[in-house]
């Protein structure tokens, strides 16, 4: 067995936790003792018992199999038995969620940092998933960023880089490492949930799609299941094979970044159905020919008609969504009768809720939908769920949301990002919006008047934790809605979202232009915020 050594290190500077785990560009992470004093810091907090299963795996991009390696002799020196790994270090986000529920793993390090680019220049990310498959909550992670602060060592073993693309069993250390095939558990999870069978109907009676997997990670998993399971054509399948700088691209599934695919559904020769997924394959892109479907209208369409699939038959026990995404989903949950809960951005707020059975189908604005499948969002599974839901009801995208909105009424939204923007004035701008919050109420803004602003602050129903300061609501008397927050995912300076909704109800202009719809709403975050002059900016870098 070979020796365990002990590296003596400073603490680094560490990251409080934000939305999704530690993303810094390539070069931190490739300082010395960086990522080491991480994964050690993790290793600490979660102290494995003797023998313990862990799970690793990425998006494959750029520096992915530097810090697998190191990942991997670091836990061999810290106690844990058994590592399981995607071949070439391949793992989907929602994939690695699965591998850790069904080989009941006692956690994972998921190695990512999504949609944001890759390459030597650009991001990387760690993230330490629990043993129910999803990110770690905050009482985790805020006890894992002190520990960075504080550590003054970390533990490795002396041990060469093991063949990560040969599937098969090595040994380092004392530890057992299982190069597993990164798609194929995922891809029978897939087929337990969903009717195969009518969507390869539809397949071969002529339904077309494409699927952009961004160079990401997704493509491996897509060109599985969509041509090789369902029998899409050939070629279904774009951008398929993942690169580790995602081809020079953002893989950001989005009307900006996948443009292309945007473009191709506009045009006469649009197939039936455009999909996208992001670098680590947790985000999705619905386009159907001639409609865009907003990830928050996709959440109640899907919520909606998910007991249409075999696996959510008969079992949609509640609705859950974070709270800058649009309240489509709570009328569908009201005419449901089933519960509608509003939690903070990020996927780790809905771990409890999902546990206890309380939610079966959650989402996010931006992009991310899933279920109690896994605990993560998962892109593939979205679109495969869209896929089941054609298939047997037999329309199109576009019908589909008309009868939607038709029925619920209809909630325009959009997002502006203000990004890499001086910090200082961010927090100004954020400053200065909590201390007219008490004061808002009643104000008029062109044709809108305020009837309630907040700092939206959740209590977790099932552990009670608070998670306070998780964005400034600014609510209408009209029903509309203006949300500010800072993101915490982003790698350079602040971004500032600013999230608008505007509700129309049926029989209403269901069919109207976005930003036309929302221009009172722009126009008020303006006057309110005083974006520009926090940011030095007259207008968003990205609207999605
Ligand atoms: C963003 C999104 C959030 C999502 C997070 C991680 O966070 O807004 O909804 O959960 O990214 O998604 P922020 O803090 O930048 O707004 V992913 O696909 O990066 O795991
Ligand atoms: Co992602």
């Amino acid at each position: 067995m070979s020796q365990i050594v002990t590296v003596p290190t400073q603490p680094f500077d560490g990251q409080a936790p934000g939305t999704s785990g530690l993303r810094k560009k390539v070069r931190v992470f490739q300082q010395p003792n960086y990522s080491e004093n991480f994964i050690q810091a993790v290793f600490d907090v979660v102290s494995p018992e003797p023998g313990a299963v862990l799970v690793i795996g990425g998006d494959g991009r750029f520096h992915n199999r530097t810090v697998i390696q190191q990942a991997i002799r670091m836990a061999a020196a810290n106690g844990y038995g058994r590592v399981l790994v995607g071949k070439g270090g391949i793992l989907s986000t929602p994939a690695a969620s699965h591998v850790i529920r069904k080989y009941r793993a006692n956690g994972g390090l998921v190695l990512s940092a999504s949609h944001n680019p890759g390459g030597p220049d650009e991001d990387f990310g760690i993230k330490y998933n629990i043993a129910n498959g999803g990110p770690a909550p905050e009482g985790v992670t805020g006890a894992i960023h002190a520990r960075t602060l504080e550590i003054d060592r970390w533990l490795t073993v002396e041990a060469d880089d093991i063949d990560l693309d040969a599937i098969g069993n090595a040994r380092v250390g004392g530890m057992t490492v299982s190069v597993i095939d990164p798609v194929a558990d995922y891809a029978d999870l897939m087929e337990d949930l969903f009717d195969f069978s009518a969507i390869r109907k539809i397949a071969a009676s002529g339904f077309t799609m494409r699927f952009d997997a961004m160079s990401a990670v997704t493509g491996p998993y897509a060109i599985e299941i969509l041509e090789n399971r369902l029998g899409f054509a050939p070629g279904t399948v774009v951008n398929g094979i993942p690169l580790e700088d995602f081809g020079g691209h953002h893989p950001d599934p989005n009307l900006i970044h996948a443009k292309d695919l945007y473009d191709l559904m506009m045009s006469p020769d649009a197939p039936d159905l455009g999909a996208a997924s992001d670098g680590d394959g947790d985000r999705n892109l619905i386009i159907g020919r001639g409609r865009f479907i907003t990830p928050s209208d996709s959440l109640a369409m899907l919520a909606a008609n998910i007991e249409i699939a075999p696996a959510y038959r008969g079992r949609l026990a509640g609705i859950a969504r974070s709270m800058p995404t649009s309240a489509a989903a709570d009328r569908v949950a009201e005419a449901l009768g089933v519960p509608c809960f509003e939690t903070p951005t990020g996927w780790k707020f809905f771990g409890n809720l999902l546990d206890a059975g309380m939610a079966t189908i959650c989402g996010e604005e931006s992009a991310g939908t899933g279920s109690d499948h896994v605990r993560e969002k998962d892109g593939l599974w979205a679109v495969l769920l869209w896929l089941n839901i054609l298939a047997v009801r037999g329309i199109s995208v576009d019908e589909l949301a008309r009868e939607h909105w038709a029925r619920y009424g209809r909630n325009y939204y959009a997002r502006h990002d203000y990004e890499g923007i001086e910090t200082a004035g961010a927090n100004a701008l954020m400053d200065g919006l909590k201390a007219q919050l008490a004061v808002l109420p009643g104000k008029r803004f062109g044709p809108l008047t305020v009837s309630m602003a907040d700092s939206f602050s959740y209590t977790d129903p099932v552990d009670g934790s608070v998670s306070a300061n998780q964005g400034i609501r600014v609510l209408f008397e009209d029903g509309s809605r203006v949300v500010f927050r800072l993101s915490g995912t982003g790698t350079q300076g602040a971004t500032l979202r600013v999230y608008l909704e505007s509700y129309v109800a049926p029989f209403g202009h269901l069919d109207a232009e976005t930003t036309a719809m929302l221009q009172p709403q722009v126009a008020a975050a303006e006057d309110i915020a005083g974006i520009a002059r926090h940011t030095g900016r007259t207008g968003p870098d990205v609207i999605t």
